[in-house]
């Protein structure tokens, strides 16, 4: 473990590497407890830094086994070596060659980064800082070496010996029941894109002709006897090389891409170049194993992986300040992707939704950061909503503000200037000002400032002078170490409706059409006048989301039911019935707390049946729709004096309403939407499932013993995980007889399917019931969980943290405990998955008394442990930093 975590790391102090290395030679022999590995480093002085730098390489629990210079052993008084570091204080100023022989043990690699075991299988985990884990290196993204690596191991235990490049040799290793296998990369990367696999692995295999008729060799590797179900990742990935030619005019370049999917890994999935190592949960489906939304997850990472071929491997970061290069451009290139395989409305909504679930409240609370922080102590936390989906954000508003052939421009240009290199946000958006001749000096505060900027619109008509006012306002919050913030450019896409439904030409007094339909706030408040507006208009603001930001305007309930009906921006259709739901909900919280009645919303439930019943609009739309707010959205709606019981009512109330209100068009849906033939799990039919399953779960909201009885039919009858696992979530929410059939009947069904038994996990610890904390614990010592695999801590402990919002905030403080003392047990093993589970608490300041004051001893209690890894100990430190 590193030692120097109490001085953070500041992007002031960036300076170059004094050493470059020019090429890397590894040798690695594989043992389950003692691997050696030998590395050949032909490093130089790197000319852009201070002269007569000493050599110093990281390391991370490192032991040396020998070291040599230009081929002769150093003798010890002319280096130092801890497992943190390797230190040659006066080192020849000339290019020279570095031999290092270091001893790993993946056995006993609970972390999972470096080299480790998942089940028999040897993979390699390196981003951010995990190659010192391997061997003495300067690891930093901004040294990038070419890589030769020979794998050498038993032929019997590890048959697949697989690295980054092309294969150049195999074979046996004389004498011995080994053999070995020598990779190249011709492509210099920096060391976090280096990976080694070793395993009994399946595989399959397929090919791709690139637009410049290349052919490259695909290969996905699974366990043995898994291969059958990796054929929709395969076609993913074919989908997503196309599209990226397409879209981005972007090339594969080696002759080969290969995937292993591995069932132990920290994150989802990792770039490595040519060899992405995948967590098994996003390669592996089956109709029977994987729900759509595990489909949809699977095309969009496959996507997300490959596209960082070129956007985080020919160009990548130079620092890990710079990680929303790479991060939050990639998720915006497969979120246009998915849109463009699926619908591209329902997947904004979508998109959406995860944002303001996770974004918006990582920057409402104590871990709000910058898309670019300037400090960090513990690079691993920084993999947050904030980096990657605010991230995105910031390039889809670019293009917003560019028009679509600009930033083409710009992203060809970024190919153009910084292929082969690692580059800064200032070089990228250096390209899009370049490209267009369009100043951007003000557009990089969003990545500099934290906050989710607040904006005010209030409308006026004045149908005298037959003119149409919108007054805008924006407001930025303070943040953790942001107490003073500037005015941000916010592209706000609008529309003016007429009452007969259509969009109103945009015309400003000066006679200017507004631009795409884009209006530019840039200073704190600004005036626009629009000419030619005989009556008055329901203005749609904000449209698509075009800004990530908090809106509010004077519109009334009726305006939000016109919109809801007519607005040609699906988005904002569905983001009126939002905000019609959000406001009677946070208005029935209210109420609740003040020992007040709730109200009802008749025209909500009016057009919510509209919707339901007509032919023309997608069922995944209307599914979205259906969807109202979760307890978190109402929780960050309110954003203080949190209650979540009261949130519970509230919610229970409005989908029994529905369930009621709507009983006969949702039994209607649900026939006709069961129509029994084969599982597929393209969109279209992924959306009359989930409006289906909506149905289900609503008519169960309201009580019926009816819908109880075929939610109990559609689990047994089920053909698909779908369907399936939507039937016993919906049983889930109800004491009733059918509820615990149903879960054991899963468990039984699935218990050598370890994918699905996380699913199994997850149901139960979601349950909103006071019983449920009992049955978390008890299921910690079920035999299927372990601390040592993420998946299933994330699905018993992430879900009950993060899913079940009454009762892993029970007024008690018992399930702050139950965290707390999960996160200790797990902290000494896999730090960065127990800094994950630690984030549950980044809302805690605005919950209601009682709960905050339960919440704050348990952050207490972690931050006063004897040792904390420094993940563990950043996290909690920040939540409970005053602001
Ligand atoms: N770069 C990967 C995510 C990732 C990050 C860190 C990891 O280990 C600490 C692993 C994966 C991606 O964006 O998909
Ligand atoms: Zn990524």
């Amino acid at each position: 473990m590193r030692t120097d975590q109490d001085q953070p790391v500041r992007l002031a102090d960036y300076q170059p590497p004094d050493w470059l290395v020019e090429t890397v030679e590894l040798d690695v022999s594989l043992h389950p407890t003692a691997t050696r590995v030998r590395a050949r480093l032909k490093v130089r002085p790197n000319p852009s830094a201070r002269a007569a730098a000493p050599l110093t390489l990281d390391g991370d629990g490192l032991t040396l086994k020998s070291i040599k210079l230009d081929g002769r052993p150093l003798s010890a008084d002319s280096f130092t070596a801890t497992p943190d570091k390797l230190s040659i204080p006066q080192p020849p100023q000339r290019a020279c060659l570095l031999e290092i022989e270091t001893l790993v043990d993946p056995t006993a690699n609970t972390q999972l980064t470096g080299l480790y075991r998942a089940g028999a299988t040897y993979c390699t985990q390196c981003e951010a800082e995990g190659f010192r884990r391997i061997t003495y290196f300067p690891d930093r993204p901004d040294v990038m070496a070419i890589y030769t690596t020979r794998i050498e191991a038993e032929k019997a235990d590890a048959p697949v010996l697989l690295s980054n490049g092309n294969l150049v040799a195999s074979g046996d290793v004389a004498g011995t029941t080994r053999h070995f296998a020598v990779w190249h990369d011709p492509f210099p990367k920096p060391s976090y894109l280096f990976a080694l696999v070793g395993g009994a692995l399946g595989h399959v295999e397929d090919a791709f002709v690139t637009m410049s008729g290349r052919n490259v060799a695909l290969r996905i590797y699974v366990e043995p006897g898994k291969e059958s179900r990796a054929g929709f990742a395969m076609d993913a990935l074919k989908r997503a090389m196309r599209w990226d030619e397409q879209a981005f005019g972007r090339e594969y370049d080696l002759d080969i891409f290969m995937i292993v999917a591995v069932s132990a890994f920290n994150m989802g999935a990792m770039e490595n170049k040519g060899l992405n190592v995948f967590n098994d949960k996003y390669v592996l489906a089956t109709p029977d194993t994987a729900t759509d939304a595990d489909y949809a997850s699977i095309d969009a990472i496959i996507a997300h992986e490959y596209f960082h071929n070129w956007t985080g491997n020919r160009i990548t970061c130079r620092d890990w300040f710079q990680l929303c290069l790479k991060e939050g451009l990639t998720v915006f290139r497969d979120q246009e992707y998915t849109a463009d395989q699926r619908s591209r409305p329902v997947k904004r909504i979508a998109d959406v939704r995860v944002l303001r679930a996770h974004q918006f409240v990582e920057d409402a609370g104590p871990l709000a950061h910058p898309v670019r922080p300037d400090t960090y102590r513990e690079i691993n936390n920084f993999y947050t909503p904030t980096v990657y989906e605010k991230g995105a954000e910031i390039v889809r508003m670019l293009k917003t503000l560019l028009g679509a052939q600009g930033f083409r421009k710009g992203m060809d240009l970024y190919f153009k200037r910084h292929d082969g290199h690692a580059a800064t946000i200032e070089d990228f958006v250096g390209c899009f000002a370049d490209a267009t001749g369009i100043d951007l000096t003000q557009f990089m505060r969003w990545y500099r400032q934290a906050g989710t900027p607040e904006v005010a619109v209030t409308m006026s008509h004045d149908a005298k002078a037959r003119t149409c006012t919108l007054a805008l306002a924006q407001m930025l919050r303070p943040t953790p170490g942001q107490s003073v913030k500037e005015p941000m450019v916010i592209p706000l896409a609008i529309g003016l409706i007429a009452p007969d439904g259509h969009d109103i030409p945009l015309t400003l007094a000066d006679g200017r059409a507004v631009e795409r339909g884009v209006l530019v706030l840039s200073d704190p408040a600004e005036t626009f006048v629009f000419t030619n507006v005989g009556t008055r208009p329901v203005a749609s603001l904000n449209r698509a989301f075009s800004a990530p930001v908090k809106l509010t305007a004077n519109l009334t309930p009726d305006d939000l039911h016109f919109l809801a009906a007519h607005d040609s921006d699906p988005f904002n259709r569905w983001q009126a019935l939002q905000t019609l739901a959000s406001t009677l909900l946070t208005d029935n919280v209210k109420a609740l707390r003040a020992g007040n009645p709730m109200r009802t919303d008749g025209g909500l439930v009016a057009a919510l049946g509209t919707i339901l019943a007509d032919p023309q609009v997608e069922p995944a739309f209307a599914a979205q729709a259906l969807a109202v707010p979760s307890e978190a959205d109402i929780a960050r709606e309110l954003g203080r004096d949190v209650d979540p019981d009261a949130i519970f009512t509230a919610r229970v109330a409005l989908r029994a309403e529905l369930g009621n209100a709507l009983g006969a068009a949702l039994r209607d849906a649900y026939r006709r939407l069961s129509d029994g033939g084969t599982y597929s799990p393209d969109a279209a039919s992924a959306g009359r499932r989930s409006l289906k399953n909506i149905a289900l779960d609503l008519l169960a909201a309201s009580g019926s013993s009816a819908a109880i009885a075929l939610a109990a039919r559609q689990y047994q009858s089920a053909d698909n995980m779908t369907d399936r696992l939507a039937a016993v979530s919906t049983l889930s929410l109800y004491p009733v007889r059918e509820r615990q059939a149903a879960i054991d009947d899963f468990y039984r069904r699935y218990q050598s399917d370890p994918l699905v038994i996380d699913k199994w996990f997850a149901l139960q610890a979601a349950i909103p019931e006071p019983a449920t904390l009992e049955r978390v614990q008890e299921l910690t010592r079920h035999p299927a969980f372990s601390l040592g695999n993420p998946n299933r801590v994330r699905s018993l402990v992430g879900a009950f943290t993060q899913m079940n919002q009454t009762q892993f905030n029970r007024p008690d403080g018992a399930g702050y405990a139950f965290l707390a003392d999960t996160v200790l047990a797990l902290d000494g093993k896999n730090p960065q998955v127990a800094s994950r589970m630690m984030t549950a608490f980044r809302s805690w300041r605005a919950l209601e008394a009682v709960r905050r004051a339960r919440a704050e001893a348990e952050l207490k209690r972690v931050a006063a442990a004897p040792s904390l890894s420094p993940d563990v100990r950043d996290i909690v430190e920040r939540s409970l930093a005053e602001t």
